[in-house]
């Protein structure tokens, strides 16, 4: 029996684990109580790690489709087909006619980050999509034009925060976006612990809400008014305060401007949340001793998510709270992905450039995944008539997934990276089979850089893919050499960590070697310290609390009204599940036994007006679909004072009352 300390690359928490295996099958996977970061977190979808190696249903050999079925082939039939169909359209549509979308996991595999670009410089298209537009883009806008650059994103120091607001994330559910902070709920009760606050504003009352024990209730969507009428707050009770960042920042008058007609009455009417709770919310966070604002999913994908990105910047700079302990900091990882893609000196405008048929934005080098179906649809130069995709299943995660679904089936070409034959690979004429976390080496390349404590952690493949075939990462540098006519594929990921280590931050500490001779399979890089004044990469140096693109939008958000009505009383959102990770990990039988979670949940107010009974089938309807499903009607926590229970409840009732809807069966 052997052992591996190793990092869980599903989620963004990047927990310890120990592996017990024997070479060909696994015996244990358990938390790493040593870890400094995950301090022995673990989740069910860890333990499923070796389900996904060994699932039946896996994808296990290049699969084309013939006639309509999948039959396998060789991998240099495969690797021939995919470049004599790539280059077939490429000569008649031009470059751009292959469109290339990128899934999530592959922000988790460094082999997939470190060649994607070669395959992505061998096709040449500018028709590039990911995942990131269906989640985070509004931070990366936030990052560029404040602090000159994506990646550079303020993370909270949750280790020393005295008040935390949460406004749409879940991280007792995620464990943590755009932060990696795996045990959450552990470091929520830390917070308490030590005299301090947590606040979730959230329109359900979540697992994170109940466990903070503070949450206000908020109508979806309305989280730009809050925030700008809590920074009108700040400066009309005087209370700003930019320590050492004043020296470096511009624009502080003309965001008290900007602000003047977010009043807190204004944001009470649009989010439902009181006015005086807001004056209140605002004297405690610019008054404790540090605070930190955290807006994520929820108050990301949504109609102002980058307006929300940004005030919530802001928000933590005129309180003194950014890159000051206890407030949002700046990690500096052992690889540092900033510096690698530095953008000092050099002048950038954005957006970078506008889609083709809806002239929608294109920012950090990809468009907005809500225009690809239009981009496959639209007849004339540029059209996409060909797609590959790397770990994606935009069918089921994009917005009108069936919409991309249909146009799939007109390409001259699709071809998939991927475990499975699922919704959105099942259209393609050529299927690669991928390697799988456990057959990979890990290093994370990305979660580094979002992590409340710096570690670095690396560990090798504990077993050879299947069949013989190629880790991934030489599936997609092979792909991307035979594209340009090449025969060599590059250095291995593992070759090219060990030059990028020493580039970063850590390199007297961190090395291959050290990483794989470090106890506890971990070293710890220790917590987050100030650094963001000479790491700015705007072209003037300096951190712009105004850019344009935001006071522009600022007209749209005041125009804003709730898209309910009397026929559409009621706005549903999503939630995650602590057992599946976005569309693919259903098929390991360990995390979808038992009772099924596929329910609408309703607050009970909102049951009770609707005449709706636990277990009753309910239709959704959306502008582009709808499904059936039972009805879950949800318990509050005893955690949440029965006080609180009641003011959140009626607050939601009085403002759908004011806006006169009344019940309607269809439309939960
Ligand atoms: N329905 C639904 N939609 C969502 C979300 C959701 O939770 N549910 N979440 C939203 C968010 S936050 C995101 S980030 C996006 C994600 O959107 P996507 O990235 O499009 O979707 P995922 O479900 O993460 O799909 C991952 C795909 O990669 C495959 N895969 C898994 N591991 C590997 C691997 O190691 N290599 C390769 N090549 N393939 C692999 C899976 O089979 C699956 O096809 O979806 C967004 N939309
Ligand atoms: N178990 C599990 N963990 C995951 C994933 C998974 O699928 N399953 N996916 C991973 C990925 S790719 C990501 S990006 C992260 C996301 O992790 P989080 O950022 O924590 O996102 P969610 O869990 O989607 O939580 C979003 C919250 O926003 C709330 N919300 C919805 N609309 C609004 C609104 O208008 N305003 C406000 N204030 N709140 C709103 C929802 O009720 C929900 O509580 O999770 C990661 N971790
Ligand atoms: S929380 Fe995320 S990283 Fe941690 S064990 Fe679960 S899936 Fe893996
Ligand atoms: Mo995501």
């Amino acid at each position: 029996m052997k052992t591996q300390y190793r990092t869980c690359n599903i989620c963004e928490a990047m927990c310890g684990l120990i592996v017990t295996h024997d070479d060909t099958e696994v015996h244990a996977i358990k938390a790493n109580p040593a870890d400094p970061l995950s301090r022995g977190h673990i989740c069910p979808k860890a333990i499923a790690l070796q389900d996904f190696r060994t699932d039946p249903d896996r994808v296990t050999t290049p699969l084309k489709k013939v006639d309509g079925e999948f039959v396998p082939i060789s991998w240099d039939e495969a690797y021939d087909f995919a470049a004599e169909r790539l280059q077939a359209v490429q000569d008649v549509q031009g470059r751009d006619g292959v469109g290339v979308y990128l899934g999530n996991p592959n922000a988790h595999k460094f082999g997939n980050l470190l060649n994607l670009p070669a395959l992505i410089k061998a096709l040449g298209t500018s028709n590039r999509y990911s995942s990131a537009t269906a989640d985070q883009i509004p931070h990366h806008v936030a990052s560029i034009h404040m602090l000159g650059h994506p990646m550079l994103m303020p993370v909270p120091d949750v280790a020393r925060t005295d008040l935390m607001l949460i406004l749409g994330g879940n991280p007792v559910v995620s464990n943590g976006s755009m932060m990696t902070a795996p045990g959450f709920g552990k470091r929520m009760d830390e917070i308490k612990a030590r005299g301090g606050r947590v606040v979730v504003i959230d329109p359900r009352r979540t697992e994170t809400a109940s466990r903070a024990g503070e949450h206000l209730f908020i109508q979806p969507e309305t989280d730009a008014f809050l925030l700008l009428a809590l920074i009108h707050q700040v400066f009309a009770q005087g209370l700003e305060q930019l320590e050492t960042l004043a020296d470096v920042t511009d624009g502080v008058a003309a965001l008290k401007q900007a602000v003047e007609p977010f009043t807190a009455d204004k944001a009470a009417e649009m989010t439902g949340i009181d006015a005086r709770t807001i004056r209140d919310l605002a004297r405690d966070f610019a008054a404790a001793k540090s605070a930190v604002c955290y807006a994520r999913m929820g108050a990301s994908t949504q109609s102002f998510g980058s307006l929300c990105q940004w005030a919530n910047n802001a928000l933590n700079i005129i309180t003194g709270n950014f890159d000051s302990p206890g407030g949002a900091m700046f990690t500096t990882p052992a690889l540092d992905y900033v510096g690698m893609t530095s953008r000092k000196g050099k002048h950038r405008t954005y957006p970078e450039r506008r889609s083709r048929v809806s002239q929608q934005p294109l920012y950090n080098g990809e468009f907005p995944i809500s225009v690809m179906a239009e981009e496959m649809e639209t007849p004339g130069e540029g059209q996409i008539k060909a797609l590959v995709t790397v770990a994606g299943n935009p069918v089921l995660t994009a917005p009108n997934g069936q919409r991309i679904g249909r146009a799939l089936e007109q390409l001259d070409f699709m071809m998939s990276i991927d475990l499975h034959i699922n919704d959105t690979t099942r259209h393609a004429d050529l299927i690669l089979p991928a390697s799988v976390a456990l057959e990979e080496a890990v290093y994370d390349m990305v979660f580094h850089s979002f992590a409340v404590h710096n570690t670095a952690a690396f560990a090798g493949p504990v077993f050879a893919p299947p069949n013989g075939n190629p880790q991934e990462w030489e599936v997609i540098a092979r792909l991307a050499a035979r594209l340009s006519g090449s025969n060599s594929i590059g250095p291995s990921p593992t070759e090219v960590l060990g030059v990028l280590l020493p580039q970063g931050y850590h390199s007297d500490k961190v090395t291959v070697e050290a990483l794989l001779n470090a106890p506890d399979g971990v070293i710890d890089l220790g917590p987050l310290v100030p650094n963001i004044v000479e790491r700015l990469e705007t072209t003037d140096g300096r951190l712009n609390l105004v850019p344009e693109v935001f006071l522009a939008d600022l007209p749209r958000l005041l125009a804003f009204r709730a898209p309910v009505s009397a026929d559409f009383p009621l706005l549903m959102i999503g939630r995650r599940q602590v057992r599946s990770h976005n569309s693919w990990t259903q098929n390991s039988a360990r995390l979808v036994k038992g009772r099924s979670r596929c329910t609408a949940q309703l607050n009970p107010v909102d049951a009770a007006r609707l005449g709706l009974a636990e277990g009753q089938d309910v239709l959704i309807e959306s502008a582009v679909g709808s499904a059936t499903l039972p009805v879950e009607i949800t318990r509050t926590s005893r955690q949440v004072s029965s006080q609180s229970r009641r003011a959140g409840a009626s607050a939601m009732a009085d403002w759908l009352l004011r806006r006169r809807c009344r019940p309607s069966l269809s439309m939960i």
